[in-house]
């Protein structure tokens, strides 16, 4: 059976979900974070540290996206828009939106935000992540206008990956960024049963 290693409020939630999703069993290694500091064996299985990982007999993927492309591939899931289907292009587009333009920002401020003394340069940067933050999410509510999900008016990868930049805003106490459409939307996200059961276990 396949692994995966998780640590909770991480971008593994995207992997447990989409395991929830498409139905597919995989033992779930769960670990404090982070785990480069509480576990530091795991290193020796993923050199970078981070998680997640999956290992899948001969294969080892430590990128979110990657994992969630490579396990819906295998299993023929509709979650993934095929290269034939008109929303293609806008499929991609989303996919990486999620986890580069509107995770840039956000990775900056949670990082930055635990710097314990916090003179003028340090709220410079803080301020100016939090302005690219909030102009990014306007291009999501945007989007969302008249779509209950990204792309080809089903669940997709894309919103597999949107969803833990979402999820991030809430950590961060960002949701008043959040327009109406998008908090809504990630309230959808939230409610799907798959969502509730990974959740459960991330
Ligand atoms: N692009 C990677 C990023 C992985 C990543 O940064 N994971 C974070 C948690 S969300 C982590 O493990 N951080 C632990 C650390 O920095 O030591 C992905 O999508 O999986």
């Amino acid at each position: 059976m396949m692994t995966v290693y998780t640590a909770p409020d991480t971008r593994a939630i995207r992997v447990i979900w989409l395991l929830e999703e498409i139905g597919v069993k995989a033992e779930i290694k769960s670990m404090p974070y982070p785990p480069r500091r509480h576990t530091p064996d795991y290193v020796a299985l993923n050199p970078s540290g981070l998680v997640p990982l999956l290992i899948d007999g001969e294969v080892r993927l430590s990128e979110s996206m990657a994992i969630c492309d490579y396990l819906a591939g295998k299993h023929g899931s509709p979650l993934i828009v095929p290269t034939d289907d008109p929303e293609r292009a806008a499929y991609l587009q989303w996919l990486w939106y999620g986890e580069s333009t509107l995770m840039t920002p956000l990775s900056r401020l949670n990082v930055v935000s635990q710097v314990e003394r916090k003179g003028p340069e340090v709220e410079a940067i803080l301020a100016g992540a939090r302005d690219q933050a909030a102009q990014r999410l306007e291009v999501l509510e945007a989007r969302l206008e008249g779509r209950d999900f990204l792309v080809a008016g089903r669940l997709t990868l894309a919103d597999i990956s949107v969803s833990y930049p979402l999820h991030l805003v809430s950590l961060l106490d960002l949701d008043h960024l959040l327009g109406t459409r998008s908090a809504a939307y990630r309230e959808r996200l939230r409610m799907r049963p798959a969502y509730q059961r990974a959740i459960a276990v991330a």
